[in-house]
C-alpha cells in the first residue's frame, strides 16, 4: 500500500531534523486534519518510527525503523521505474532467485526484490554471498532492455556506476570500482553485483542485476574467511547508515544511468565508469576459466571488456577475478 501522504509526513521530520513541528504546520503542510496527522503518526509508530510528542511544541522524528519494510524502501524513493514494483522479504533464500521466478511470471522492468536476510545468498559461479540479517541490502533488479545478449555485461558496469554515485549520494563515502563486478573501500569489498539474464534465442528476455551491499557490518560480524577482505559501509563512515535512503539514492542514480544508456549507449556510462575505477594502466593479473592472464590494464572496451595487454598481445577479457597489488 502506498500513502503520499505519509511519505510527505516523512519527508516533513527529514526536513526538520531534531526540531519540532507544529501539529498545526503538519496539516496545513499535508493539508489534512490533526486527527488525522495523529493517526498517521500512530501508523508510523507501529512501523518502527519513533515520534516524539511534546503539547505546544509539536512532533519530532527521533528514530526511524531499523529494520528494512517495505514502507521504509517506499518513503522517499524518487523513481519512477526502479523499485516500484516492490517485494520484500524478512528471509529469502536467494533474492536473484524470487526475482527469477517474478521475471517468468511477466513482472515489468523496474520490480525490485529485497530481503533483510538471504540463507543462500550467491556470488559468481555459485560461490557464497554473505548476506546477514539486519546488515546489509540484499537486492535483485528485474530490468527488460531490448539490447542483443552481448551487451548484457555493459549493464553491470552501470549498476556498478549508479551504486558508487547513490552511495556517494547517500553518505558522502567515496568508493572505488574493480572490474567487473566489485566496489570495494581502501582496497576491501563492500559490494558485489552479480549480473544474470533470460534469453530467447538471440533475444534478452530479462536481466536481473543482484546487488550485496555490506552497510551496518561491524568486522566481527563476517566470517572468519571474509574478516581481511570485506568491509562495510558504516565502518568506514564511523556510523550507522540508513539502508532505505542507501537504497533509494542507487535506485534513482540507475534509473537515470539506464536511461541515458538507453537513449546514447555505453558511451556516456563508460566515461563515468573509468572515472570510478581502480587499476586501469596498472598491472593485473586475470584469472579466466580459460587461464590466468598477466598484463596491464588498458581500459574497458566499447562492449565493456576488459581489455589486457599481455606478452602476446592484448587480450580481451570477458569474466575474470582481477587481482591487483604486489603480484
Ligand atoms: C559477487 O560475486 O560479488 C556478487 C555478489 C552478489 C550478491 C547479491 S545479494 C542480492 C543478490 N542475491 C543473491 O543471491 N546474490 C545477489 P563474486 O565476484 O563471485 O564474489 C563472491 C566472493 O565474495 C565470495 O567467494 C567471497 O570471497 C566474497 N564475499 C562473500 N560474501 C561477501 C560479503 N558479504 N562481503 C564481501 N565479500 C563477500
Amino acid at each position: 500500500m502506498r500513502s503520499t501522504l505519509r511519505n510527505d509526513l516523512i519527508e516533513l521530520f527529514s526536513q526538520a531534523g531534531s526540531e519540532f513541528i507544529s501539529g498545526q504546520k503538519i496539516s496545513d503542510a499535508l493539508g489534512c486534519s490533526r486527527t488525522a496527522v495523529w493517526k498517521h503518526i500512530e501508523e508510523l509508530r507501529k512501523e518502527g518510527y519513533e515520534v516524539e510528542a511534546v503539547r505546544r511544541k509539536g512532533y519530532r522524528l527521533i528514530k526511524k525503523p531499523g529494520k528494512l519494510s517495505e514502507s521504509e524502501i517506499r518513503f522517499g524513493l524518487k523513481t519512477e521505474v526502479m523499485g516500484q514494483h516492490l517485494f520484500y522479504h524478512d528471509v529469502l533464500s536467494s533474492t536473484q532467485k524470487k526475482a527469477h521466478e517474478l521475471a517468468n511470471d511477466n513482472a515489468p522492468e523496474g520490480t525490485l526484490v529485497v530481503a533483510d536476510k538471504q540463507t543462500a545468498g550467491r556470488g559468481r559461479m555459485s560461490r557464497v554471498w554473505h548476506s546477514q540479517e539486519g546488515t546489509g541490502i540484499w537486492m535483485s533488479l528485474i530490468l527488460r532492455p531490448d539490447i542483443p545478449l552481448q551487451k548484457t555485461p555493459q549493464l553491470t558496469l552501470l549498476a556498478a556506476v549508479a551504486v558508487v554515485q547513490g552511495i556517494e549520494e547517500a553518505t558522502g563515502l567515496q568508493t572505488d570500482i574493480k572490474w567487473p563486478n566489485d566496489i570495494l573501500i581502501h582496497g576491501k569489498k563492500a559490494v558485489g553485483i552479480l549480473t544474470e539474464m533470460q534469453a530467447e534465442e538471440d533475444r534478452v528476455r530479462s536481466v536481473i542485476i543482484g546487488t550485496g551491499i555490506n552497510v551496518n557490518q561491524e568486522a566481527d560480524d563476517f566470517p572468519e574467511e571474509l574478516k581481511e577482505t570485506a568491509t562495510s559501509l558504516s565502518q568506514a563512515a564511523g556510523e550507522k547508515i540508513d539502508r532505505a535512503s542507501v537504497m533509494q539514492h542507487i535506485l534513482l542514480s540507475f534509473e537515470k544511468r539506464y536511461r541515458d544508456y538507453l537513449a546514447h549507449g555505453f558511451t556516456p556510462i563508460k566515461l563515468l565508469w573509468e572515472s570510478y575505477a581502480l587499476g586501469i594502466g596498472s598491472e593485473l593479473r586475470a584469472r579466466t576459466l580459460n587461464g590466468t592472464f598477466y598484463g596491464k590494464a588498458l581500459g574497458i572496451d566499447e562492449e565493456g571488456v576488459l581489455l589486457l595487454e599481455t606478452k602476446e598481445g592484448i587480450k580481451k577479457i570477458y569474466s575474470a577475478d582481477i587481482e591487483m597489488g604486489s603480484l
